[in-house]
């Protein structure tokens, strides 16, 4: 997969990409990611990439020339352009699937007030991170591009833990102990040492549910259960042991 990121703040990037999973997908040439200035694209001397908005009105407006030429420019043909916008859908694990599974991307980073809203024509997809303003579209790209590249095959060490992830999708994780068996007064539970796989699964689901009740049940309205799930939730509600 081929990233492009279009941004003011092209060395905001460097090193957060130059790090640990990211770096070695880079490296490995399991993901390729460009930065590219906005301004190289600016048309006149002074280099201006911003305006005045029409009608008036606090902040700066990207130029419609500047970034459109930039779009147009950096978009290959098989490029899917999103843009890092407050005003986007909400990005969820389900979104950064679907973008997962794009063969390119192209993320433009809006600042100032936002961009003339006649470059909105070229772009796919207005995607936020979240109910809260920033002053760029930079962290949000940096956030995207990192949910997206751990789904990548490869890019995890242990290929498989982002895949069993996303069945066990809107799901809390159950809670991970490692040695010693005993901290602090609190022991590992049983199970746990036990060696008994099937028990061990079990109690793990068991605690997913639990934590997924208890932390964010809003969670649980999205989600469609199994027949152990089913079961494991009715030990959880009605106290009972099957
Ligand atoms: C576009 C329009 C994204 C981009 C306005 C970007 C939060 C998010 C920006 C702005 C962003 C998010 C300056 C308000 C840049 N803030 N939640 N800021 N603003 O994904």
């Amino acid at each position: 997969m081929k990233i492009d990121i279009l941004t003011l703040f092209p060395e905001m990037f460097v090193s957060p990409f130059n790090e640990s999973m990211i770096k070695r997908a880079r490296e490995q040439g399991i993901i390729t990611i460009n930065i590219t200035n906005i301004r190289d694209f600016a048309q006149d001397r002074q280099q201006q990439v911003d305006d005045y908005p029409y009608g008036g009105g606090a902040g700066m407006v990207l130029k419609a020339n500047v970034l459109g030429t930039a779009i147009e420019k950096v978009k290959g043909p098989d490029s899917w352009v999103v843009y890092m916008s407050p005003q986007g859908k909400p990005l969820d694990q389900s979104r950064v699937w679907e973008l997962a599974g794009r063969k390119d991307l192209l993320i433009v980073c809006g600042h100032y007030e936002g961009i003339d809203e006649r470059v909105m024509a070229t772009v796919n997809e207005e995607i936020s991170i979240g109910d809260y303003i920033l002053t760029g579209g930079e962290l949000p790209a940096m956030v995207l591009v990192d949910a997206i590249a751990r789904l990548i095959p490869g890019v995890l060490g242990d290929e498989n833990s982002a895949m069993e992830e996303s069945f066990s999708c809107s799901l809390l994780e159950y809670p991970q102990y490692t040695r010693p068996a005993s901290y602090d007064e609190q022991e590992v539970p049983e199970v746990l040492l036990s060696g008994h796989h099937e028990n061990i699964r079990r109690w793990r689901k068991k605690q997913s549910l639990l934590r997924t009740l208890l932390k964010r049940p809003d969670l649980l309205l999205k989600k469609c259960f199994d027949e152990e799930e089913k079961s494991l939730l009715e030990e959880i509600l009605f106290h009972r042991e099957n």
